[in-house]
């Protein structure tokens, strides 16, 4: 179906709703909108938005429903009450949450007698619309190609599979990689700037760092998954990044910096040496995180 034929409703217009809205706008496609505060929707009218002032309206009139809101348990306040009305309709749930919640809202769902497509945005509000939007998808894949058009107004998408906790699962592992490198970023800058060096002075430095260090992945990836953590050779020893720890945590204290951000990885570090990984690539930290 194009999108000159496919009605869509978007529920939540929050920062990310809203620009969910607009990209389908921009595509032409019949939009209507809801919002618990009605002045979002409203606001959305001027860009040729049907804003409706009930819930129901919004399952009602469109084959699609888009839900993006705060978390899950606004989704189920907001679509649970409403089951008998689902019959037959795509919902794609892009609000973040966990596995569990994924697969309890497909639940109900197909219950419903809906299709249903959770979604992880890896993406900010100002870049939807544009291809750089990365979106995963995973439930039914029916629902994945009925509604293609709309998903790729929003980005690029792509399908994970059947597993409705999928998209979660690795948007939460995605996020994670990024919160660590935010929080190893903040750390460093604090150190740096605490010699007087400027975080702006400092970026150069940190990024060609960061780039230089990524390409260690693929290799570390190898290793995990053949559980051998010498596998080509090691080329980082967690006994010396033991004591590499120790170095930054002594600095930054001498900085009068918290190490709360290190700490933990320190801990992490020696409760594998403690179990015989020294030799090993730092890699093989895994062995410790997977419990
Ligand atoms: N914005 C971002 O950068 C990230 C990018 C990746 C994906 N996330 C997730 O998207 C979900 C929505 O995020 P958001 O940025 O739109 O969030 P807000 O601007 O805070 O809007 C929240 C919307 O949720 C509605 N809402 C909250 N509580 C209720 C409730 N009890 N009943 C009904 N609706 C509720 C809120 O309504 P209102 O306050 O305007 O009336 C907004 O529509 C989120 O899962 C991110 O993790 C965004």
């Amino acid at each position: 179906m194009g999108s000159e034929t496919m009605k869509v409703s978007v529920i939540g217009l929050g920062t990310m709703g809203t620009a969910l809205a607009k990209a389908l706008l921009q595509k032409n496609f019949e939009t209507f909108v809801w919002n618990r505060t009605h002045s979002k929707a409203a606001a959305l009218s001027e860009n040729g938005a049907r804003a409706v002032s009930e819930i129901t309206e919004a399952i009602r009139q469109s084959d699609v429903i888009v839900i993006c809101v705060l978390n899950y348990e606004v989704v189920k306040e907001i679509l649970f009450p409403f089951k008998s009305e689902l019959q037959g309709k795509a919902i794609i749930n892009l609000t973040n949450g966990t596995p569990a919640q994924a697969t309890a809202v497909s639940e109900f769902a197909i219950e419903a007698g809906a299709e249903y497509l959770d979604g992880g945005i890896m993406a900010i509000p100002p870049m939807i619309g544009m291809p750089e939007a990365f979106i995963l998808y995973s439930g039914s894949g029916k629902a994945f190609e009925k509604t293609q058009a709309v998903t790729t107004a929003f980005g690029t998408s792509q399908f994970m599979g059947t597993n409705a906790g999928t998209a979660s699962l690795i948007d939460l592992a995605l996020l994670s990689a990024m919160y660590g490198m935010f929080g190893g970023y903040l750390h460093s800058v604090a150190l740096a700037k605490s010699g007087c060096i400027s975080a702006t002075d400092f970026i150069p430095v940190v990024t060609n760092w960061l780039h230089a260090m990524i390409t260690v992945l693929p290799h570390f990836a190898a290793q995990i998954d053949a559980k051998d953590y010498k596998l080509g050779g090691v080329v980082s020893n967690l006994a010396m990044n033991v004591v590499s720890f120790e170095n930054i945590l002594e600095a930054s204290k001498t900085q009068d910096l918290q190490t709360d951000l290190m700490q933990p990885i320190k801990d992490l570090l020696l409760q594998a040496n403690n179990k015989g990984f020294g030799d090993d690539d730092i890699s093989a930290l895994i062995e410790v995180i997977k419990n």
